[in-house]
């Protein structure tokens, strides 16, 4: 966490809260908002240096959101009155700048304690307390734990012999140096062609001296649409907004959009090319989560659109080795089983003579050389800056790697070594008056952020004040509430054509990891009854 080093917060030892929240990105900020409203004293413990979550540490080149604004923000009128942008998809700085403005107007920071990695955290029954502890040696106890992480939290880097030895520059995509890292003129590698990858290779494209990126799967991604916002249009349509944030939590991702009423085969070939052209052209994920509602389920339905997918970016892209490389005719896999990487001009940067793609299926990376990355087939790849963009422990890292222990002095690491097992989404069997969000078994990653978290942080915040209303001491969700959430997140996910593909969603690149779905495929609106229609008579929890 080093160089996100800065200021230290608010933060004492021996701290007693009523709520620790764990992360201050759009899920801790929101919690901390909610909870305030009723009155609790809530700090959030930050690793980090100041707001953002993931975009405080990705400051990668070309890191730019790929969910829509004003989708892509906080439904709270106070942050949103003021506040505009300049484009629909912001990029990493228009979003700290965004939290900047959050604060100012919701006084955040006041109660964040910054530099604050949670290494240890138990709940003790009998006292009805979290303690939690901080690398630093710091303790801080609190009633109740809200676990914000995030579903990017821990980086992964694969472990690439003699990785050390190399001479040039070298960075994780999410742990880029924040005063950037000159790239003119130089001989540049990616590793890795997940959103990350893809941004970082289009954005590189134009500056270097030559750019090799060394691709596993290619990346089925889609034309992102960008625009610029001129402030009079956002003005104008804030009236709107209210009604606008109420639709997006009845859409299936928490987007503006929905999967079509139509399946692919009830329209005729001409009709299915219209609809598609009418989606790619806007731009977005429309061509993904709100295409024919069987493209995700109908392998038949699923070519189809892959086959749309390929004839308009193979169109892009000139030389046809590299065509065949980064949209071949058949399908490394279902379309949309990975999350399609919203591009601008990523293919076109391959049409340069300096810029070439790498299958490390056919030519493996073997070693990290002195001078560069040496290959299967006996070449020295010769580099001066190189960016591994081979993603994160996803989903569940977050979780993982904080030293979460159950009642039992179980650590969560261990338990969910084979499988992550978690009651809605928000909470964990043995880990009483803890709650997360955007994390395992939530939306997360088949979703807008700030939708999910928003639908989850109030839920946990009315959780939170029935618990306070009713005197408890704390609510546990037993095992086999667990075991039966556990089967809703397979069979939601089973009669799609996810597991078809270790992807983010089925446990990521992370060897050894279990293969499963980590996310809740059934979205946004039946996610929110399902967790609703919980709480009343707190179904599936042991009350004490
Ligand atoms: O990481 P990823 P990411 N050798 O896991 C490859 C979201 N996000 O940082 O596909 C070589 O997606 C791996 O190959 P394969 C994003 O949506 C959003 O890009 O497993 N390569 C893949 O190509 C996602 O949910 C935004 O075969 C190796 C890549 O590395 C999450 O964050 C921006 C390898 C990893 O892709 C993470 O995205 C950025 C190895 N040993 C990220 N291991 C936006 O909002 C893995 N790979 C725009």
């Amino acid at each position: 966490y080093a160089h996100r080093r800065g200021t230290t917060g608010n933060y004492a030892d021996n701290l007693e809260v009523d709520a620790l929240i764990v992360g201050a990105g759009f899920g801790g900020v929101f919690v901390l908002h909610e909870l305030r409203k009723l009155g609790l004293k809530t700090v959030i413990f930050e690793a980090g240096n100041d707001l953002g979550g993931t975009w405080r540490w990705n400051n990668y080149p070309g890191a730019r959101v790929d969910s829509e604004v004003p989708e892509y923000e906080y439904s709270i009128p106070e942050v949103f009155k003021d506040w505009t942008w300049t484009t629909n998809y912001p990029n990493y700085q228009d979003l700290r700048d965004y939290f900047a403005h959050v604060d100012k107007v919701l006084d955040i920071k006041k109660d964040c304690a910054f530099d604050s990695v949670v290494v240890d955290a138990q709940f003790n029954e009998s006292e009805g307390k979290w303690t939690v502890k901080t690398e630093d040696g710091r303790t801080a106890k609190a009633k109740y734990l809200v676990v914000a992480a995030g579903f990017a939290a821990k980086r992964y880097i694969p472990d690439f012999k003699g990785i050390d030895s190399f001479k040039g520059v070298i960075h994780h995509s999410s742990f880029w140096p924040e005063e950037g890292v000159d790239v003119k003129g130089k001989k540049c590698a990616v590793i890795g062609t997940g959103a990350s990858g893809v941004q970082i290779s289009q954005e590189w494209g134009p500056e270097v001296g030559s750019l090799k990126v060394f691709q596993r799967t290619p990346n089925l991604a889609c034309p992102m649409g960008k625009k610029p916002l001129t402030r009079e249009e956002q003005q104008s349509s804030k009236k709107h907004y209210p009604r606008l944030y109420e639709l997006r939590e009845k859409c299936f991702g928490g987007f503006l959009f929905s999967w079509s009423e139509r399946s692919t085969f009830e329209d005729n070939y001409e009709e299915q090319e219209a609809f598609y052209h009418t989606l790619w052209d806007h731009g977005g994920f429309g061509y993904w989560l709100g295409n024919y509602k069987d493209m995700l389920f109908d392998p038949k339905a699923n070519r189809r659109a892959y086959d749309f997918w390929a004839k308009n970016v193979r169109n892009r892209i000139g030389d046809p080795r590299k065509r065949d490389l980064l949209a071949p005719l058949e399908p490394p896999h279902a379309f949309g089983v990975k999350r399609p990487c919203l591009e601008q001009n990523f293919y076109e940067q391959f049409n340069r003579s300096n810029v070439d793609i790498i299958d490390i299926n056919k030519t493996s990376i073997v070693e990290f050389k002195p001078e560069g990355i040496l290959t299967s087939d006996g070449t020295l790849h010769e580099f001066d800056v190189i960016a591994i963009a081979t993603g994160f422990d996803i989903v569940t890292g977050g979780m993982t790697n904080m030293g979460l222990q159950s009642v039992n002095g179980t650590p969560l690491k261990e338990e969910w070594k084979s499988a992550a097992n978690t009651y809605l989404g928000t909470t964990i069997s043995g880990y009483p008056n803890m709650f997360h969000l955007y994390g395992p078994h939530g939306p997360t990653l088949l979703s807008n952020g700030p939708s999910s978290v928003e639908v989850q942080g109030r839920w946990i915040a009315d959780a939170i004040k029935k618990i306070h209303r009713e005197g408890l001491k704390f609510v546990d969700p037993t095992p086999e509430a667990s075991v039966e959430w556990k089967k809703k997140i397979n069979s939601l996910s089973d009669i799609s054509l996810f597991p078809t593909t270790r992807s983010t969603y089925m446990g990521g690149s992370l060897p050894g990891k279990a293969f499963e779905q980590t996310n809740w495929a059934g979205g946004i609106p039946a996610y929110k009854e399902t967790i609703r229609a919980a709480l009343p008579e707190w179904k599936g929890f042991r009350v004490v």
